[in-house]
């Protein structure tokens, strides 16, 4: 199914529920476990805090995404084009997606991000000591839920997800957005700021501003907007971990809506396998009465279908077992 990106959104069929929020600083660990668990299998999403990212680390970078976002264009351009990595401006991916806004996605490792700050900032060696400082903390953050998870789900092996986040060669991306306020904005019709789509990773780990327009999709089609927490960061189950998990976690479709008045930056961290990891069901995670969902892929290909289809699309369905 292609879900073409349309230039707006009918707001009407959106539903103000609660967002599931978990405080990670929970002393019963079996309840924080199964808060996790249950929020993975019915929501896919939910919010945490008093996570322990310090606060100094998450100012620094967003002062330097600030910083970058407010230069003259042709100077952001130096960072681009978003190939798929670099600055990029309205379109997204290659097959024809845009919304309203500027981006800069970076490789996590600190290589990539030292040799692109180069481009981004006058002062490359401040970027990149905040962009590593955050990912660093972020990937400790991500890796923390995850071995909750595993745990949770009764997996023989805890660090499962989280060792192929932490191997030196995981393809995890950290990704900065600049949704502009938009003018002639439509409270009815609002601008796609970033359309409805499934992020292919393991877990991502968003955190932005005091600005709205962060929607997450319900099973049932309904749209739920987020309200902004600045304190807290909102993790997202990516299509990678729905296949490891066999269909039991499920990936949550989302997307940014635009405002009128204010800018809207979000963080985001995307933490993924190496090229070469296998992507398969965990044995835990399969019998007899529930064969395993999907055939085994390794993240590369994974990645290869992504980047051949457009935002919106199922693309998990390309390797269910029939
Ligand atoms: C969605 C999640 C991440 O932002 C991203 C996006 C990527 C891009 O912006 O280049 C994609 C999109 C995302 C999924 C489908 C393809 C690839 C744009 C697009 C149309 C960086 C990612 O890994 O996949």
């Amino acid at each position: 199914m292609v879900v073409a990106s349309a230039s707006a959104i009918r707001t009407k069929k959106t539903r103000a529920v609660g967002v599931p929020t978990i405080d990670l600083s929970l002393e019963n660990k079996e309840l924080l476990i199964k808060q996790i668990v249950s929020a993975c299998e019915e929501y896919g999403f939910f919010k945490v805090t008093n996570h322990g990212v310090p606060r100094e680390i998450i100012s620094r970078l967003e002062d330097e995404g600030v910083d970058f976002f407010d230069k003259p264009v042709r100077e952001k351009q130096r960072a681009g084009p978003a190939c798929p990595l670099g600055y990029g401006s309205r379109n997204i991916g290659f097959n024809g997606d845009s919304g309203e806004l500027e981006y800069l996605l970076l490789h996590a490792n600190p290589t990539s991000i030292a040799e692109r700050s180069k481009t981004i900032s006058n002062d490359p060696l401040k970027f990149s000591r905040a962009a590593n400082d955050y990912v660093h903390a972020v990937r400790g953050l991500t890796c923390e839920i995850l071995d909750l998870a595993a745990e949770g789900l009764g997996v023989r092996d805890r660090f499962v997800f989280s060792r192929l986040i932490r191997d030196v060669h995981s393809d995890s991306i950290l990704r900065l957005n600049h949704y502009p306020p938009v003018e002639d904005w439509d409270p009815h019709n609002s601008r796609v700021g970033f359309g409805d789509h499934s992020d292919p990773q393991i877990l991502t780990l968003l955190r932005s501003n005091n600005v709205g327009g962060f929607q997450i999709r319900l099973n049932d089609g309904l749209w739920v907007p987020v309200p902004p927490d600045p304190t807290g960061f909102y993790v997202l189950v990516g299509d990678a971990l729905q296949v490891l998990t066999n269909g039991r976690f499920r990936s949550v479709r989302h997307r940014a809506i635009t405002n009128s008045l204010n800018s809207r930056m979000s963080m985001v961290y995307f933490g993924a396998p190496p090229l070469d990891a296998w992507i398969t069901s965990l044995p835990e995670t399969v019998s007899l009465q529930r064969p395993s969902l999907y055939m085994p892929f390794t993240w590369g290909e994974y990645k290869k279908a992504v980047y051949s289809l457009r935002l919106g699309e199922s693309r998990l369905d390309l390797f269910k077992i029939r």
